[in-house]
């Protein structure tokens, strides 16, 4: 572990990890979920660090009181930054959900490219900006995460003061041919080489994020080593890496153990005794590709009659964005091929498909994890996926399938053991169906125990380390990742 060459580490993310909740005349404060906040909040509490975002609320509620009286349980600060309603509407839901969503996830058509949302975006960035140079010195480490905040280096830089400033994306980075659509792509790509490190998920997106300088940079250099690549484009230079984000092992691999856990567990085990159940668990969202998985299903249940009433697939979905138009019309396109699924292959004792639309309490999530005998992850695109992760340590009886997309980020790391599919080729789903249920329980525990492994050794600690250690080192780490053509050409030979 490095982590002294800092003063503090301040954490800047589009909100902050609690959720603000006005209650009986008065804002209660409860800590969020997440590996993220797991992972960093030892080394904020340590160093006495900072994190800083937007709580959440409108302007005029005052909730520096109960984050300050929160910041002290917690053993580091929780620094809100108040944004108007009118800015993140532009900021937000506009820049940020309706253009860098969609495009950096290769879904250019659904962009909006609106010039006020991007002002509105700019104004943000520099907004956050001028807090942080509020708020911290130059001996902090300043370390921003996630697409919402891709400018804030360039606002800092624009002033005298200097910090030092990481970026992680958490999404994918797209190739030229989709990122080259955006009109402010100059001004984009010139802010992230104002960090001086800038992280991806996998190198497929870090060499895409190179390609783009390519293409408006003719004097663009690289040299790469192992995880990192040092870039020189124009008269600047950043150091960009891949760190493949993670789960707490440790936490999950426990919670799944627990007696409270296995009880429910036995409980969902004999209301289906007979049936291999399916689990898909996502937010809401385009990109996550569920009606193309629920097509599989019910095309399984065409093509192969032998997994009729042996299947059944348990699809819980996180709302999320509800009040975008595109999200209710998704939700809606789901719930019908449900009932159609459900009406065209139900019979007595067996429903084909069951839907959950909420959020669940962990332990609820992880005794689905661990009741299922596979689990259905097929995104369109996704950074990395952390349902696939959690499913693997969650599953410590190594009786499970993990059938997973190509197009998630979690598939470079996970691919020798996973049923690889293409989420858009129906039939492979099928296939990849009945492979996995007819799957020998000894080849079950043989790839569930690899899987279990490698998410082991690269953690979420790992992933904070390796970053931290290439922000003060500049020291590459051996991070075991294939890319698009290798684990493909194994596959899928010409
Ligand atoms: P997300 O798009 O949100 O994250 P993902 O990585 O799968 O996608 O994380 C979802 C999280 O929500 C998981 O931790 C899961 O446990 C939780 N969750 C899912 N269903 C739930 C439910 N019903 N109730 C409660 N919790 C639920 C973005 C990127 C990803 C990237 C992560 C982290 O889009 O690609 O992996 O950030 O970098």
């Amino acid at each position: 572990m490095i982590h002294t060459s800092f003063d503090r580490l301040v954490v800047v993310s589009n909100r902050l990890p609690v959720v603000l909740k006005w209650e009986h005349e008065r804002w209660t404060v409860r800590a969020g979920a997440g590996g993220l906040v797991t992972a960093l909040a030892p080394v904020l509490s340590r160093n006495g660090g900072v994190w800083m975002g937007w709580p959440g609320t409108s302007e005029q509620a005052d909730v520096h009181a109960p984050l300050e009286e929160f910041s002290q349980s917690q053993g580091y600060l929780l620094h809100p930054v108040i944004l108007q309603t009118e800015d993140v509407r532009g900021y937000y839901y506009g820049f940020s959900n309706e253009v860098l969503w969609p495009l950096l996830h290769g879904f250019h058509t659904h962009c909006n490219f609106k010039l006020d949302y991007w002002e509105k975006y700019q104004k943000v960035n520099n907004r956050f900006a001028q807090e942080i140079l509020q708020v911290t010195t130059e001996d902090d480490y300043v370390w921003v995460h996630d697409y919402h905040l891709m400018c804030v280096a360039r606002e800092i830089n624009k002033g005298l003061s200097r910090r030092k400033c990481g970026f992680f994306l958490h999404i994918p980075f797209p190739g030229p041919e989709i990122f080259l659509k955006l009109p402010w792509r100059r001004s984009i790509l010139g802010s992230l080489l104002e960090f001086d490190l800038i992280g991806f998920q996998t190198s497929q997106d870090m060499m895409n994020f190179v390609r783009c300088l390519e293409c408006l940079c003719s004097n663009t250099r690289v040299h790469t080593e192992q995880n990192l690549a040092w870039i020189a484009c124009g008269d600047k230079e950043v150091t960009a890496g891949t760190f493949p984000i993670s789960i707490d092992f440790d936490e999950f691999a426990e919670l799944a153990a627990s007696k409270e856990v296995s009880s429910r567990t036995d409980k969902l085990h004999m209301l289906h005794p007979d049936q291999q159940v399916i689990l898909g668990v996502d937010r809401l969202d385009y990109t996550k590709g569920i009606p193309q998985r629920l097509e599989a299903i019910r095309q399984a249940l065409i093509r192969f009659p032998d997994l009729k009433g042996k299947i059944a697939l348990l699809q819980v979905l996180v709302p999320s964005r509800e009040e975008v138009p595109e999200y209710q019309a998704l939700k809606e396109e789901i719930e019908r091929l449900v009932g159609e699924i459900n009406g065209q292959f139900t019979e007595p004792g067996w429903i084909p498909v069951h839907y959950l639309y909420r959020s669940l309490p962990r332990a609820d999530l992880v005794s689905f994890y661990l009741a299922s005998e596979m689990a259905l992850i097929t995104p369109l695109w996704d950074g990395m996926n952390l349902v696939a992760k959690e499913y693997c340590v969650c599953n410590y009886r190594e009786d499970g399938v993990l059938i997973l997309s190509e197009f998630a980020g979690a598939a470079s790391q996970l691919y020798s053991d996973a049923i690889l599919v293409n989420p858009y080729d129906v039939n492979a789903v099928t296939e990849a169906i009945r492979r996995a249920f007819y799957m020998h329980p000894s080849e079950r525990q043989s790839r569930m125990r690899r899987l279990r492994q490698t998410i082991k050794t690269y953690d979420i600690h790992f992933w904070l380390d390796s970053f931290l250690q290439a922000a003060f080192d500049s020291r590459p780490q051996e991070v075991p990742m294939a890319g698009f053509s290798t684990f493909l050409s194994s596959i899928d030979r010409l």
